[in-house]
Order: C-alpha cells, then structure tokens, then sequence
C-alpha cells in the first residue's frame, strides 16, 4: 500500500498483508493514471510485481481502466489534449514493467496481429490502447507506429506471418490508405492468409464494409473480442486452458 503525501510526493510504503489491499492498490494505480501521475505509477506497478500479484489483474484491472477513464473524461469534455497524452504516458511506463514479463510467461500466443495507423496520419493514442487491450489478451503485436503506407504493411505482414492486419485512422482524410492497403492485400494475394480489422473515430461500420475489410470496432475494448471472433478462437472471458 502507498499513500501519497500530496505536498512533496513521498511515498510511505508498507507490504500487502490481504487480499483488500491489492484491490485498493490496483484502485490507486488506476486513480494515478488518471491524474497521470508517472512516479507514483512506476512505485504502484513495481510494487505489485515484487508482491506476487497477477500480472495481468494489474494491467486489466489497473492500468487499462486508468487510460478508458481518462479517455472517457476527454470524451465529455473534462480533460483537454495535455491531459490525455499525460495519461498515456503514466500508462506506458507501468506498461513498460509488465510488458516484457508477461511475454516471458506467455508463451502461449493466440496469434500475431500486426498494427499501424495509416499513412499521413500521426494519431496513436487510440491505436495504443487497441494495442494494450489486445496484448493483455493474449495477442502477439507487430507495432509498425503511425503514418504507415500500404507496402509497409504488406510487407510485416508476410515478414511477421500474422494472422490479423489492424489499421487505426483518425482523419478522413487518411482513411482511403485503409482502402489502398486492403487493395494491395488482394492484388499480392494474401488477403487469402490474412484478416482485416479497422478502427478510429471517423470510420463507420459501412466505410468497413465498402472497402472490405473482415471487421470494425468502434472502440479499444471490442478489438480482443474480434480479433478472436476472426480466428475462430471461442471467448471463455480470459481464460487460457494451458492443456
Ligand atoms: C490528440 C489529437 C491529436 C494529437 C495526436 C497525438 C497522438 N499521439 O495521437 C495531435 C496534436 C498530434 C493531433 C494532430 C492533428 N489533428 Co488531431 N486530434 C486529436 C484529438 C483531440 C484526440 C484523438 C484521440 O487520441 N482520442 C482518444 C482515443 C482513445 O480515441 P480514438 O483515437 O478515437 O480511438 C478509439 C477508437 O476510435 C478505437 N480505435 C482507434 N483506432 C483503432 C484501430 C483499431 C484496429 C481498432 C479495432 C479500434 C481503434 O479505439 C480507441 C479507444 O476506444 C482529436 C479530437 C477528438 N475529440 O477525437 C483530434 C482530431 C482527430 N484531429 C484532427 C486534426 C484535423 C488534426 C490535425 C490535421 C490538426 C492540424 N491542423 O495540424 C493534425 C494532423 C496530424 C496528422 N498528420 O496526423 C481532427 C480530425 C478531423 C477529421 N475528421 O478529419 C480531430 C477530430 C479534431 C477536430 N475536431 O477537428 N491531433
């Protein structure tokens, strides 16, 4: 448990002793990203890992409901931009820590989806928490980053063999690149071996259907839902039966 001396930031810890005190914990980490926070979120998520505690309860539980909150209040209004982008940044350092110990146990990957927002377009907070959302659940991600033309694309694909391409787009003015990259996907024939999945604010579900591509979320939290829906993996809430 950390509590927080408002004035100078210390922090005064003491070790876990139930069950009670995760939950307020992973409460608190998820306050943090909210207020964004960076320290006390590094502090937070360290904490939990030397204590034993699921690494995933901590990114689904903690971090992941810190960042859809603090989308949602820029959503209605109540943070502006900075806020936002200070959110995501408290949200990537406690992502930073578990990231490479979950890959260590999961070994178990359902399937590798490579992921970039497409050419001229430089917005990525969106596509990051698809990221996050989608890794949490299992998923292999191929990261290309932002402003990604169509060949790039292609070409992670058929490098990284994945079996889903997602594209994010926040402008319309850069969601014909999700067309051009679907009409590429055909014309080299690997549309064959590879699904698509589309996403950002101004894309509707009949763009997706004009341009065909295989599915449309309208936000983050239906990507891993879909993505499983794609490869015919049954969704039994999260569980992975190791045998
Ligand atoms: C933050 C922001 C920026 C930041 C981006 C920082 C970053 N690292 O991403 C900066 C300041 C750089 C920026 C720049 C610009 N921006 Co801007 N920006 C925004 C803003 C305010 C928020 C976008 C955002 O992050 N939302 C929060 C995230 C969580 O939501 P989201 O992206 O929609 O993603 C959710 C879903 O859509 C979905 N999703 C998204 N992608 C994907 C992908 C898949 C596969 C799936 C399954 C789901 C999915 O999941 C997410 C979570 O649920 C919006 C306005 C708004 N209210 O949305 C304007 C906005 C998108 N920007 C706009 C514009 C015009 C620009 C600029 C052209 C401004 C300028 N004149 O320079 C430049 C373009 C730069 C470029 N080449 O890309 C316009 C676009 C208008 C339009 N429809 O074309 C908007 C709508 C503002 C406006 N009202 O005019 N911008």
């Amino acid at each position: 448990m950390i509590r927080r001396d408002r004035k100078n930031y210390s922090m005064e810890i003491t070790p876990f002793t139930m069950e009670d005190e995760v939950e307020k914990t992973l409460n608190q980490l998820r306050q943090m990203v909210v207020e964004r926070d960076c320290n006390a979120v590094k502090t937070l998520t360290e904490r939990m890992v030397e204590e034993g505690v699921d690494l995933l309860k901590i990114l689904n539980q903690g971090l992941i409901p810190g960042m859809l909150e603090a989308s949602e209040r820029f959503r209605k209004g109540r943070f502006f931009i900075p806020e936002l982008l200070m959110s995501s940044r408290a949200l990537k350092i406690g992502l930073n820590i578990l990231r490479p110990l979950i890959q260590e146990i999961r070994k178990d990957v359902l399937g590798k989806v490579v992921i970039g927002t497409v050419k001229f377009d430089l917005h990525d907070i969106g596509k990051n928490l698809v990221i996050i959302l989608l890794e949490g659940s299992g998923f292999e991600i191929i990261d290309l980053g932002v402003d990604i033309p169509p060949e790039k694309f292609i070409k992670a694909v058929e490098k990284h063999e994945a079996q889903i391409l997602a594209m994010s787009s926040l402008l319309t003015s850069t969601m014909s690149w999700m067309k051009f990259t679907i009409e590429l996907l055909h014309a080299s024939g690997m549309h064959r071996k590879v699904k698509t999945m589309i996403g950002g604010a101004p894309v509707t579900p009949i763009f997706a259907k004009n341009i065909g591509a295989d599915a449309y979320c309208r936000t983050a939290v239906s990507a891993p839902f879909s993505a499983k829906k794609l490869l015919g993996i049954e969704d039994n809430g999260g569980t992975i039966f190791v045998k």
